[in-house]
């Protein structure tokens, strides 16, 4: 008691580990440490459990789990943490290292469940949510899993699951638990814009000046990212046009919303039709607040009108870190492909910025929300269409009558718990971790050089 109240009143800050016999260095009967208990659903694929004394991280021994040759081999040690108080939030993280497992993403797994008091501790029912830890770095032989996580409402047991799963060959070691109590994430507002206005001037430094007044009105709406929709520069029939609407980027188009950007502290989605060398590509840039341009993305499946027309693809669907958190952006058809957003999501974009002149979205673009768990501000030319979703799939705000805009404001700190569903607890993480890429091979199977096979 002496030494924390002396702790208390020097300020001191220093992390306390909640878990008794981190390093798994006691083992009490039978050579289990006290406080881990071994579970496995049934015995014919039940892996092998031991305290091992011949790995370790630190001290002299660690948790192991062995697959045993078992096939669906499934099982994990468990921890757990008893009288949490609500509201809390806490770092947990562990160290284990492999040897025989396939991909260490899928076949181990740092789970957390949370329980209430009193409640059946069924393998479903009586959790209160659960999450996954996921895999921060590398230390020598050792992975770092670690996140941090709350006490959802009504619980107080925080359950620690280190499991090994369809491994039959596989061994995993864990070492060093540690769950310490932290500060909880400060708040990260973003109050998003996108426009709902026709613009009548298809000419580059029309569009520009007059987006650059929409860019004051989004101003006073105290917009941090204001989305454009797509330019569509209407004549596809004739290239000499075509060329006459394009823009060098950087140049005087982004010039003029670059002066707006910094002169509102905004940042801005602007897209064009940028000419490189006359090269002509569908492209959106990202503005920051001082007028820079963060990164720019040029559309990556082009409408058949654009192919016709000459327009020429971009490959790359980048994902910028800002201090408004990390934006994709996506230009119209390329939001008809699920692969697209989740090829932003899957690099941590948390805002997908949506330039778009079509409205057919409408219904589809809440489930390109919900799927991946990210905020999506979709603009779009013709107006009506143009909304906010947040990341459970709901609309925030919608224009609804063309001449308007949409506003909303969403915190990028939110713990992302769907509403009524506690179970989806963070369910972006889960997304995340529980995606199957070994089965997903036909998608991502590129077509070799030279293959003119038909597909
Ligand atoms: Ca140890």
């Amino acid at each position: 008691m002496w030494t924390a109240l002396t702790a208390q009143a020097s300020g001191d800050t220093r992390e306390r580990n909640l878990v008794q016999n981190p390093s798994f260095e006691e083992v009490g009967d039978e050579r289990i440490p006290p406080g881990c208990s071994s579970w496995a659903p049934w015995e014919d694929i039940a892996p092998e459990f031991a305290a091992d004394d011949s790995v370790a991280r630190t001290g002299r021994r660690s948790l192991r789990i062995a697959g045993a040759g078992r096939t669906g081999c499934y099982g994990y040690w468990a921890i757990h943490l008893k009288a949490l108080p609500p509201g809390k939030f806490y770092r947990v993280s562990v160290y284990a290292r492999t040897e025989g497992v396939p991909h260490i993403d899928r076949n181990v797994a740092v789970k957390l469940s949370w329980l209430g008091p009193g409640e059946p501790k069924g393998l479903f029912h009586g959790r209160r949510g659960w999450q996954h830890v996921g895999r921060r770095g590398t230390e020598g032989p050792w992975h770092r899993f670690e996140r941090v996580v709350w006490t959802p409402d009504g619980a107080d047991t925080l359950r620690i699951e280190l499991s090994l799963r369809w491994a039959p060959e596989g061994t995993v070691w864990f070492d060093d638990l540690e769950v310490v109590e932290v500060p909880a994430p400060s708040p990260r507002p973003v109050r998003l814009w996108v426009a709902g206005f026709r613009c009548p001037d298809r000419t580059p430094m029309g569009a520009a000046k007059f987006w650059a007044e929409k860019i004051d009105e989004a101003a006073r709406a105290g917009a941090d990212l204001i989305v454009c929709p797509e330019y569509a520069a209407t004549n596809y029939d004739d290239p000499a046009e075509l060329l006459k609407c394009s823009s060098p980027v950087p140049g005087p188009t982004t010039d003029l919303i670059a002066a707006k950007a910094r002169q509102h502290r905004a940042f801005v989605v602007y897209n064009l039709l940028e000419n490189d060398n006359s090269v002509l590509y569908n492209t959106s840039v990202l503005i920051d607040r001082g007028g820079q341009i963060v990164g720019k993305y040029r559309k990556v499946h082009l409408a058949i009108y654009e192919c016709w027309a000459g327009i020429t693809p971009g490959h790359e669907l980048p994902v910028f870190d800002t201090e408004l958190g990390k934006i994709g952006m996506l230009i119209c058809w390329d939001n008809t492909f699920p692969e697209s957003i989740r090829t932003l999501a899957q690099q941590g974009a948390e805002i997908i910025a949506l330039s778009t002149a079509a409205n057919f979205y409408e219904r589809g673009i809440q489930w390109r929300a919900f799927d991946s768990a990210v905020v999506i501000a979709e603009s779009n030319t013709g107006g009506t269409g143009s909304c906010i979703v947040n990341i459970d799939g709901t609309f925030l705000d919608a224009v609804t009558e063309r001449g308007s805009f949409a506003s909303a404001e969403v915190d990028l700190s939110a713990k992302t718990r769907l509403p009524d569903r506690p179970q989806f607890d963070d369910f972006r993480s889960r997304v995340s971790n529980e995606r199957r890429i070994e089965a997903y091979a036909p998608l991502t199977d590129a077509i070799p050089p030279g293959d003119t096979a038909p597909r």
